[in-house]
C-alpha cells in the first residue's frame, strides 16, 4: 500500500512517542522522528494549481537582489556595497498569487512583497534571499526556515567567492532536496578559468551536469545568459514539471524516513535474538528454581514442624520470625536471577531499559506472590490433605472400621 509522505511521518511519530515512553529508544533519537520536516512548497498553499518557486541563493554581496531587480526592471529589493545588505526576503510575484500559509515563526516583519502583472510570469514567485554567509545569524534562520518551500534554487557566486566554504557545506547538505541552477553574476571581471574552475568544484559535489549562467547586472552589460536563465525557468514553470518536482520530493523524503527507522531498527537487535529470549529465561528460571527448592527444604521443615505443633494457630497466625519462607536470601537469589537476564539481554544488543522497568515491579511484588501462593496451597492441602491413593487409603479404612466389628459382631 503506498502511503502519503505525511502519513507516514505521522505514524512514525507514534511509533517514536510509544517506543521512547516504553524505554526502547532514547528521548533524543525518539525527537529527531517527531520533528520530521513536513515543510514542502505545497504547503504554503491550500490544494489546487500553484506556482513554482524560485529562489535566489548564495553569500553577501554577489548580486542576488541586483539579479532580481533585473528581472523585475526595477528596485524592488534593495542592493548595495554595505555587507549583508538584505535582511528580508523579497517576493516578486503575479498580483493574482497568494500565499495561503506562510511559513511559521518568520517574523512578517522579514518579508517584502513586489507584485507584477505580466500573465507570461503569472506561474512562477520569484524570491531574493538574504546572504547565509555572514555573521549575521538571524539571515541564515531566515534562509533555513524558506528552504524546505523552495522548488528551484537559484545558486549565485561571483568571480571571488564561488570557492566559499559556508556556501559549499550547504550545498553538500541540501544538494539532493530541490533542482539546482546555478548563476556566475559580476561576469564582467570573470575569467573562463573560474567558470571551469566552478563548473568542477560543482562536479565535486555531485552535480554532474550542472547549468551555469554568466550574468552581468550592471548598466552597459554585455551579452549575458541571464535571459536564458529567464527561458529555463520559465520552461520548468509547468503542472507536468511541478508535479515531476514533488515526486521527486516525496520520494526523497521517504527515503531519508525509511533511513532514520532503519537505523532504529538496528538499535533494538534483532527478530531473532528476540525470539530466543523466552528460552534463554526458562533456562535460567529453571537453575534458579533448583536452587531456591534447595534453599527453602530447611524453612519448609521448619515451618512444617511449627504448624504440627501449633495445629490450633493453623492460618489464622503466621510463622514466627526466622521462619519465613521468602526471606533475604530467596530475594538476593531472585535479584541475581533478573540481573543476569538483564546483562543477557544487553549482550545481545537489545535495550534493557523496558525489561528494567517491567522486572523491577516483579522484583518488589516477589514476596507477596510467594506469601500469598503459600497461603493458598496450605488452605487446599488442608481441604484434601495427603495424595489421591492417600485419600483412599483413609476411606477404605473407615469403611471398615465400620464394616470389620458389625461382621464380626454377626459371626
Ligand atoms: N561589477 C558588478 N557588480 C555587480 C553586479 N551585480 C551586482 N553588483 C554589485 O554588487 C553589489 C552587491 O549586490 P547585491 O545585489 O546587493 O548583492 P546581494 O547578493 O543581494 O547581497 P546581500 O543582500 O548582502 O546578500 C552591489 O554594489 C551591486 O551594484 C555585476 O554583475 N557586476
Ligand atoms: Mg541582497
Amino acid at each position: 500500500m503506498a502511503y502519503a509522505y505525511s502519513e507516514l511521518v505521522e505514524k512514525a511519530k507514534t511509533w517514536a512517542e510509544h517506543a521512547a515512553a516504553l524505554g526502547w529508544i532514547n528521548q533524543e533519537t525518539a525527537k529527531q522522528l517527531i520533528e520530521t520536516d513536513l515543510r514542502t512548497p505545497e504547503t504554503l498553499f491550500n490544494n489546487g494549481a500553484r506556482p513554482l518557486i524560485v529562489a535566489f541563493l548564495g553569500g553577501s554581496g554577489v548580486g542576488k537582489s541586483s539579479l532580481l531587480n533585473r528581472l523585475a526592471g526595477k528596485a524592488i529589493a534593495r542592493t548595495g556595497i554595505e555587507r549583508p545588505t538584505s535582511r528580508e526576503v523579497t517576493l516578486y510575484h503575479h498580483q493574482s498569487v497568494a500565499i495561503q500559509n506562510l511559513p511559521e515563526q518568520l517574523p512578517i516583519t522579514q518579508i517584502k512583497i513586489a507584485q507584477h502583472e505580466e500573465e507570461a510570469k503569472k506561474n512562477i514567485i520569484w524570491m531574493d534571499m538574504p546572504d547565509f554567509d555572514t555573521t549575521e545569524q538571524s539571515n541564515k534562520q531566515l534562509v533555513l526556515q524558506w528552504l524546505p518551500h523552495i522548488d528551484v534554487l537559484v545558486y549565485v557566486v561571483s568571480p571571488e567567492r564561488y570557492r566559499d566554504e559556508k556556501a559549499w557545506r550547504l550545498l553538500l547538505a541540501e544538494g539532493a532536496r530541490h533542482a539546482w541552477l546555478f548563476v556566475l553574476n559580476q561576469w564582467d571581471r570573470g575569467l573562463i578559468e573560474q567558470h571551469d574552475d566552478f563548473r568542477q568544484q560543482l562536479h565535486k559535489a555531485g552535480f554532474f551536469e550542472p547549468i551555469i549562467f554568466k550574468t552581468v547586472c550592471l548598466d552597459d552589460r554585455a551579452h549575458d545568459e541571464f535571459c536564458k536563465l529567464e527561458e529555463t525557468i520559465g520552461s520548468l514553470a509547468t503542472t507536468h514539471v511541478l508535479e515531476q518536482l514533488e515526486c521527486r520530493n516525496q520520494q526523497l523524503r521517504k527515503q531519508e524516513l525509511k533511513q532514520k527507522l532503519n537505523s532504529q531498527l538496528q538499535t533494538l537487535g534483532s527478530e531473532q535474538t528476540c525470539q530466543q529470549l523466552p528460552r534463554l529465561w526458562q533456562h535460567q528460571w529453571q537453575e534458579a528454581c533448583t536452587q531456591l527448592q534447595q534453599g527453602f527444604s530447611w524453612p519448609l521443615q521448619q515451618t512444617a514442624v511449627y504448624y504440627a505443633q501449633h495445629a490450633a494457630d493453623l492460618i489464622t497466625h503466621a510463622a514466627p520470625n526466622g521462619l519465613t519462607l521468602w526471606d533475604d536470601w530467596a530475594q538476593t537469589r531472585f535479584n541475581d536471577t533478573l540481573d543476569e537476564l538483564i546483562l543477557n539481554i544487553d549482550h545481545q544488543g537489545i535495550p534493557i531499559q523496558p525489561f528494567k522497568t517491567r522486572l523491577a515491579v516483579i522484583r518488589d511484588k516477589a514476596a507477596k506472590i510467594i506469601q500469598s501462593q503459600t497461603e493458598l496451597a496450605v488452605r487446599q492441602a488442608l481441604a484434601n490433605p495427603g495424595n489421591a491413593l492417600q485419600r483412599v487409603f483413609l476411606k477404605t479404612m473407615r469403611i471398615c472400621e465400620i464394616i470389620l466389628p458389625l461382621s464380626a459382631m454377626a459371626w
